[in-house]
């Protein structure tokens, strides 16, 4: 006898199998993406990546409760999943890891993983962490005085907690009570500082309370888990109720980024038992134990991702690179026949 979708606990959260499998998709889209991007490093091709595998789970999760075209992202250099759910194409990825001309985070200006695309209301990023920290507290801020429907995500890391802006983000966004969720993907390191040499309390959930909004915590490896969270979160800032801090707990699989080596500050042992709990794996015996999904189904859908992704690397390998005459642009005011 099949669950009727509302007992189920997607179904609980307003989910149908549809929503499940597009979420699945993107899952594995990034993971594949992931892998495929490190080929790429090692091959020579792309100087310099950042890994997001395990990260998807609260990356997809938290990401699905937001309105493409309405809300407005600020996503960190770790956010491959985020992107790709505000709705970055793979060959757009790529044109980024290639510093292509038609790359839409900076035209192949910035480091790779700097995202941004004025198309989809992503905010471009910095490389000093928790800068996008005050950014988004400033967007929240110009949508509540407009009065638009807009609501603001910001992620980042446990280590940007660390940060003056971090805070002072945080804290305006309280004392105002603006439409924007934050939420913490704490992966238990600062690339090889662990949490307990970053703060001395057990959540940075907890901070919340020093701002005056609800901080919650939740299994980052839990897609559904996140979700519900930022679907919450989501309706508090609609509502004109304020900001929320998720924390979501997860694992970064991999080194900090393609140039680091964490051999030197964590063991094999420690890695391969967060592997365990891997999001994608989790997620789909789930599906499989709700039967929306099988072997064949899933290979299907892996080949059809991997060929996707494969095209899109031919394509912006092939693409433009940019003009050298053009090396300034975005960085000084162009006199308007320049542009
Ligand atoms: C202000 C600032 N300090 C230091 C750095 C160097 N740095 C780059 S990434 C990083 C770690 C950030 O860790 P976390 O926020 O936990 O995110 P994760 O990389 O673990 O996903 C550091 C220290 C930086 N970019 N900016």
């Amino acid at each position: 006898m099949s669950t009727r979708v509302a007992e189920t606990p997607h179904g609980a959260l307003g989910l149908s199998a549809d929503d499940l499998a597009s979420m699945h998709r993107l899952l594995l889209t990034s993971r594949l993406l992931d892998e495929a991007a490190l080929r790429q490093n090692r091959m020579g091709r792309a100087p310099f990546v950042v890994p997001a595998a395990g990260h998807e789970g609260c990356q997809i999760g938290t990401a699905w409760a937001m309105r493409r075209g309405t809300d407005i992202w600020l996503p960190y250099y770790r956010d491959l999943g985020i992107v790709l759910s505000a709705g970055m194409t793979p060959y757009e990825v790529f044109l980024g890891v290639f510093a292509k001309a038609d790359d839409p985070s900076s035209g192949g200006r910035q480091m790779p993983a700097h995202w941004g695309s004025r198309r989809l209301g992503i905010i471009s990023g910095s490389s000093p962490i928790a800068t996008q920290v005050p950014h988004a507290a400033g967007i929240a801020y110009a949508a509540k005085y407009r009065g638009e429907d807009a609501v603001v995500g910001c992620w980042f890391g446990d280590g940007a907690t660390s940060e003056g802006d971090w805070h002072e983000g945080l804290n305006f966004s309280g004392i105002h009570r603006l439409p924007v969720i934050f939420v913490c993907e704490n992966n238990q390191y600062a690339i090889s500082v662990p949490q307990s040499k970053q703060m001395a309390v057990k959540d940075v959930a907890s901070r919340a309370e020093g701002y005056g909004f609800p901080g919650v915590v939740v299994d980052g490896n839990d897609v559904l888990a996140c979700y519900g969270a930022m679907k919450t979160a989501h309706e508090r800032a609609r509502a004109g109720e304020g900001p929320t801090l998720i924390e979501c707990k997860t694992y970064r699989f991999m080194p900090h980024t393609s140039d680091d080596d964490d051999k030197s500050y964590r063991s094999r042992d420690e890695v391969e038992q967060a592997r365990v709990r891997d999001p994608l794996v989790q997620f789909a015996s789930y599906l499989r134990e709700h039967g929306l999904l099988d072997d064949a189904s899933h290979d299907a859908l892996r080949a059809e991702i991997k060929e996707e992704i494969d095209e899109a690397i031919r394509a912006a390998w092939d693409a433009p690179d940019p003009d050298p005459d053009t090396a300034l642009r975005h960085v000084f005011q162009e006199r308007e026949e320049e542009q």
